[in-house]
């Protein structure tokens, strides 16, 4: 018989190890998903000094045979999130808010810099490369998804 002494103090740090792994796994690999809707790709744009707002892009992807909505975001840091396309008009590159967003039965929407994207307003703290971001969405199927975000300083191309 072969007495294993070394297993208690084996296992609590390895459970440790892989949880702390996979949470920073989830953050660096940016992917987030519950109840057929996937959020992946995401990152805040790092704010510009003395500037409030700042701006959140994201690939949301709906697994079911249904549309679903996203009707509202929230951000711990931000006392407002809107989304907003952007629009040309008279050959001039406006932005305008949007109700919500609707991602079509098994497919894809791209949120990204001169597209649909989101907006946060009256920013706390500014928010700094390297840092997170926490987010919650809140969809018509009645999930609600928190997601973390890394921050950049520069856009990165997003599919
Ligand atoms: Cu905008």
């Amino acid at each position: 018989m072969k007495k294993i002494h070394y297993s208690k103090f084996f296992i609590l740090p390895s459970l440790l190890l892989s949880l702390l792994l996979s949470l920073w796994f989830s953050v660096l690999n940016n992917a987030y998903a519950s109840n057929n809707i996937a959020i992946t790709h995401g990152y805040v744009k790092e704010s510009i000094p003395g500037s409030d707002m700042t701006a959140a892009y994201m690939t949301i992807t709906n697994n079911s045979a249904n549309p679903i909505t996203l009707e509202k975001i929230t951000n711990t840091n931000a006392s407002r999130v809107e989304m907003h396309e952007h629009t040309m008009a008279e050959g001039m590159m406006r932005m305008r808010e949007v109700e919500n967003i609707t991602i079509a039965a098994n497919s894809k929407v791209v949120l990204q810099p001169s597209g649909l994207h989101l907006m946060l307003f009256s920013v706390e703290q500014p928010f700094i490369e390297n840092s997170i971001a926490t987010f919650t969405l809140y969809f018509s199927n009645k999930t609600k998804i928190n997601i973390q975000l890394p921050i950049y300083k520069y856009h990165i191309k997003v599919q």
